[in-house]
């Protein structure tokens, strides 16, 4: 196969994100470089990777002049794009990378830690990775640094602990690794070889973070699947090379384990696969009990030492069921009471995703980080079939991203224009209101009470004490125009700790006035956490499961919400957006 610029990506799709990831990654080194998020360079990056996510255009087939045409692209990022189609890197950021290696880079993310006290560090006091960083900290040499103390010493401190640097091992936000791993298994299940692919570990048991990549195939040819893997584009060095294992490392550093298997024991092997350790002990121990043997082949019948009879192995279903189980879904398989429970038949019947009839936390460009249309989002949401969606852009509060009163009449009169072409979806004009740091909302209580439906999220004030971020969501959940709280803590995982506050007072806050707590789908978020979810269900506390979208491109972060739900135990009942209208709007109402 020849590079031609047109055979490096297989789909417009794929050198899309691909650009995309270059430009992010250009963005962020810039910001060492120049010592500001602010400057000219960096925000030219920024903006072509917005205008480059939102663009449907084919990049490939573009010159660098007719990139420079795409709305936000600028003349020198466009041949930037250009030699990057051309050649799968750019000189300017492989420069970047050598002056800023990775493990230097991502300080960057420690809140607390600017580009400017990062450049200091290195240069006053050597320091290259995390751990330097920790032992400049525990010898007090940062408060040595310009405009340093030992107040800014503790509060990185305290972010490496609460972002979870701390420990030897090295994990990934699992933002960063869903995309790689679903472009993966798509592309090794077009290999025709492939009989069937799928991610297990803790990606697939929606873990927060994550350790390596698992991914299991089912195949009779096993050479060709490895030379396949070795031939995939996010291959960066191959750690081991066998006849049915292969495992190597993204550009990003993320190992990636890949395992052929016979198609007949891949439920065997993916079960064994996803874990966790703890749920496959269970299991086996419940094997062990009824005279069988599990392992990642499959469940046996074993009649003397040599003499074993398969029972089953091509499914899980069909595992679990010879166990006498019920099936587990994978984010439940925590090792957390799961088998006991489905032994005992008391696993609860968890929320789906086909159980899902609507999305209520939903923006449209009428919000300043609004990406699509009112129309488009709304077309969006009608192809998922879904039969009531609240519109929820961002209340004035929200500096520029959010709208005046004026603003928010003029979009209720498109919304309700819009619900003519709609019979079959419910349209909903709503907000994202924003909870002060006195838990005070925006508008009047008189036009606040005027949305259809809201939800109260905080956007900003991550710091304050620990009491007062629960006084402060409290008040707004007393306030009677509010139905639900958006993404709870407001943390970024791995990169922002999220607010500290009393989890059973504002549980018990939101039962009490009958407000739901969002299960937020965005990666990055997914908040409330999945052990916040499962002690709310514990409570009776009703949940709402929301994609937060601010693009078309969006939508598919319910899948992940419903599986973080999943991970909380949460039943179908007590999520309200899996209601029928006339039962979900009487909700509504009885809060109004
Ligand atoms: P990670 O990668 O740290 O985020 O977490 P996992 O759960 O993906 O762990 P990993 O990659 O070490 O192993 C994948 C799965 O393989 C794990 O969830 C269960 C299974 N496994 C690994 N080691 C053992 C073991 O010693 N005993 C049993 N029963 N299963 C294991
Ligand atoms: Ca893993
Ligand atoms: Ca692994
Ligand atoms: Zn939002």
């Amino acid at each position: 196969m020849t590079d031609t610029p047109d055979s490096r990506f297989n789909s417009s799709e794929d050198a899309a994100r691909a650009v995309k990831e270059m430009l992010d990654e250009l963005a962020r080194l810039t910001t060492l470089e120049e010592e500001s998020p602010q400057s000219f360079k960096v925000r030219a990056y920024e903006k072509a990777s917005l205008a480059v996510e939102a663009s449907t255009t084919d990049l490939r087939p573009l010159s660098a002049a007719g990139l420079a045409r795409l709305d936000g692209v600028g003349k020198s990022t466009a041949s930037k794009i250009r030699q990057f189609l051309d050649t799968g890197s750019v000189d300017k950021l492989e420069a970047l990378r050598q002056a800023y290696p990775r493990e230097f880079a991502d300080l960057a993310k420690i809140p607390g830690v600017g580009p400017k006290t990062l450049k200091a560090m290195r240069n006053e006091l050597g320091i290259q990775n995390l751990e330097d960083l920790r032992r400049a900290l525990d010898e007090e040499q940062i408060r040595t640094l310009p405009r340093m103390g030992a107040a800014s010493e503790n509060k990185i401190k305290s972010a490496i602990e609460r972002l979870g640097l701390g420990g030897k091992d090295n994990r990934t936000p699992v933002a960063d690794v869903m995309g790689v791993a679903e472009r993966m298994v798509e592309r090794l299940s077009e290999h025709p070889s492939v009989v069937d692919v799928r991610y297990c570990g803790s990606l697939r048991r929606m873990a927060e973070t994550i350790g390596d990549v698992d991914i299991t195939v089912a195949s009779t040819k096993p050479d060709d699947i490895m030379a396949a893997v070795v031939a995939l584009p996010d291959v960066d060095e191959v750690l081991l090379s066998g006849s049915t294992k292969t495992s190597f490392l993204t550009s990003a550093g993320l190992q990636v384990d890949v395992r052929v298997v016979e198609p007949g024991q891949f439920g065997a092997a993916i079960m064994y696969f996803t874990g966790s350790k703890a749920h496959n002990i269970a299991l086996r121990q419940r094997a062990i009990d009824r005279g069988l043997l599990l392992n990642e082949y499959g469940l046996f019948a074993s009649a003397g030492d040599d003499d074993q009879t398969l029972v089953a192995a091509e499914t899980e279903a069909g595992i679990y069921e010879a166990l006498d189980l019920k099936f587990i879904p994978p984010p439940m398989r925590e090792g957390t009471g799961e088998v006991a429970a489905a032994d005992s038949d008391d696993l609860p019947e968890v929320i789906e995703r086909k159980h899902i009839r609507g999305d209520l936390h939903y923006h449209t460009d009428r919000s300043g980080d609004g990406r699509s249309s009112l129309e488009d989002m709304v077309a969006s949401a009608n192809d998922q079939g879904y039969s009531y969606l609240a519109i929820t852009d961002h209340g004035e509060d929200l500096a520029i991203n959010g709208s005046t009163q004026a603003e928010m009449e003029e979009h209720r009169d498109k919304i309700n224009q819009l619900q003519a072409s709609y019979p079959k979806m419910r349209l909903l004009f709503g907000c994202e209101l924003n909870i002060g740091p006195d838990g005070g909302l925006d508008y009047d209580p008189d036009f606040r009470a005027e949305f259809e439906y809201t939800v109260a999220s905080v956007h900003s004030h991550f710091d304050l004490p620990k009491q007062e971020q629960t006084r402060r969501l409290i008040a707004a959940i007393e306030d009677p125009t509010v139905n639900s709280i958006g993404h709870l803590t407001g943390r970024y995982i791995g990169r922002r700790p999220g607010i500290e506050i009393d989890y059973d007072e504002v549980l018990a806050a939101l039962i009490a006035n009958d407000v739901a707590l969002e299960v937020n789908g965005a990666l990055q978020r997914l908040d409330a956490a999945s052990n916040v979810v499962r002690k709310a269900v514990d409570m009776g506390v009703k949940l709402v499961i929301n994609t937060d979208s601010h693009h078309t491109s969006e939508l598919g972060r319910m899948e992940y919400g419903v599986q973080t739900a999943q991970r909380g135990w949460a039943p179908r009942q007590l999520v309200v957006n899996s209601w029928t209208e006339k039962k979900f709007m009487k909700w509504v109402a009885s809060r109004r």
